[in-house]
């Protein structure tokens, strides 16, 4: 069935062995294996990302910079295809790319140990950090207003305009909650008018397995790049908030599990700061904790939405699976705001460990 894309990229399709691979929401992954080398090949969801070309010629300007500037670090990149573009089309109208499949990395779903977390901060920051004097306005917008809370608010309400009635009353409970934490859409309205905190190149999916690991949990390297752009900390930062303090994660339906690690906040603080602490202005630094509250009350509309919308966009494997989603969001967010007097006790100590204490 690959064979094509295969040949397009040079490669010999009786030398490898083609099979799901990962566990994103989005693309469709393969991991293609060989005797001398494996790949990455993915199939772009072009119904979510309407200009594939707009990604790959992000990475392109990233990769030039990162070759300039930084040739030791290790940008996960795509390859080129023997007609020298990143992008093939097969036949069908699909849309594939590959990567190398990066030698002794491996990826985790669900953090258990602070080192893990760490490093996953550390990577992101680190990101940010070496991308910081390139002109983040040179990049294109992959998904345009992808982090906009204003507009995940406007279609939320849209989606509750035209939503089925036994949805509408499903999902009553979570509907007033997106309206009581109505106060986290006005702070980011805020911020946001006033230009408060700028924008830098950031990764916008700072999900666990968008890391890769080596086998002693040190971080090698980010990927899943295509929603780099430019865009504000607080997306990198309150995604990792969202998804690494709890043990469970978006999925948990028993939501007595959902429950806060201080300890990985800590690690996610000093990852982040490791790398970013000298970076980031006092002002952006204020809205650290707030981060979490932006991400976790956006995934919660996003779900919520497309549960209103007969799951379109995030896929569904039961009825009822996006407001499940949402309603874990919405626990995790209260329970989050319930932490939030501690977590700048945390922040604090996490600063001071950072000017004493060595790297993981
Ligand atoms: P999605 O957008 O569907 O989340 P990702 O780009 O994150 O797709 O890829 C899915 C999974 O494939 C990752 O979580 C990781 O396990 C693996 N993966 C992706 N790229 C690489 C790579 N270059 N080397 C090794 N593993 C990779
Ligand atoms: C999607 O592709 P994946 O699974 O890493 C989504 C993220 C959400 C996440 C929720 C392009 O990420 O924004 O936070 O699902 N990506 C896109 O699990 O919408
Ligand atoms: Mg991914």
């Amino acid at each position: 069935m690959f064979d094509n894309i295969l040949l397009s990229f040079g490669l010999n399709p009786s030398d490898f062995t083609v099979k799901p691979f990962g566990s994103g929401l989005i693309n469709h992954t393969l991991k293609v294996s060989g005797n001398s080398a494996d790949y990455i090949l993915q199939q772009i969801n072009i119904n979510v990302f309407k200009h594939p070309e707009h990604i790959a010629k992000n990475l392109t300007l990233l990769q030039d910079y990162f070759n300039k500037n930084y040739p030791d670090y290790l940008f996960a990149g795509p390859l080129p295809a023997v007609n020298g573009d990143f992008l093939v089309k097969s036949a069908g109208g699909m849309v594939f790319r590959l990567f190398p499949f990066i030698k002794g990395s491996q990826t985790i779903n669900f953090i258990s140990t602070e080192k893990e977390a760490y490093q996953a901060a550390k990577q992101f920051g680190r990101f940010t950090r070496l991308l910081k004097d390139f002109e983040a306005d040179k990049l294109e917008y992959t998904l345009a207003d992808f982090h906009n809370l204003k507009l995940r608010f406007e279609q939320f309400k849209n989606a509750a305009q035209n939503a089925e009635t036994e949805r509408l009353d499903k999902a009553l409970a979570e509907r007033n909650e997106v309206y009581g934490n109505y106060h986290i859409l006005q702070t980011y309205n805020q911020l946001v008018t006033n230009n408060i905190i700028p924008l830098r190149v950031i990764h916008h999916d700072t999900k666990i397995n968008n890391v890769l690991f080596d086998e002693q949990q040190n971080g090698m390297c980010v990927i899943d790049l295509d929603t780099v752009m430019p865009g504000y900390y607080l997306s990198d930062v309150g995604d990792m908030m969202r998804t690494y303090l709890s043990a469970s994660n978006e999925e948990e339906t028993d939501l007595s599990k959902i429950q806060i690690r201080e300890n990985i906040f800590s690690a996610i603080c000093k990852g982040y700061l490791s790398e970013m602490g000298n970076t980031l202005s006092d002002t952006e630094k204020k809205y650290f904790i707030f981060s979490g509250k932006l991400m976790i009350y956006m995934q919660a509309i996003r779900f919520l939405t497309d549960f209103l919308n007969n799951d379109i966009y995030y896929e569904a494997n039961y009825p009822g699976h996006n407001l499940n989603r949402a309603r874990n969001q919405f626990t995790l967010l209260s329970k989050y705001a319930a932490a939030e007097e501690k977590f700048e006790q945390l922040i604090i100590e996490a600063e001071r460990d950072l000017s004493t204490v060595p790297d993981f």
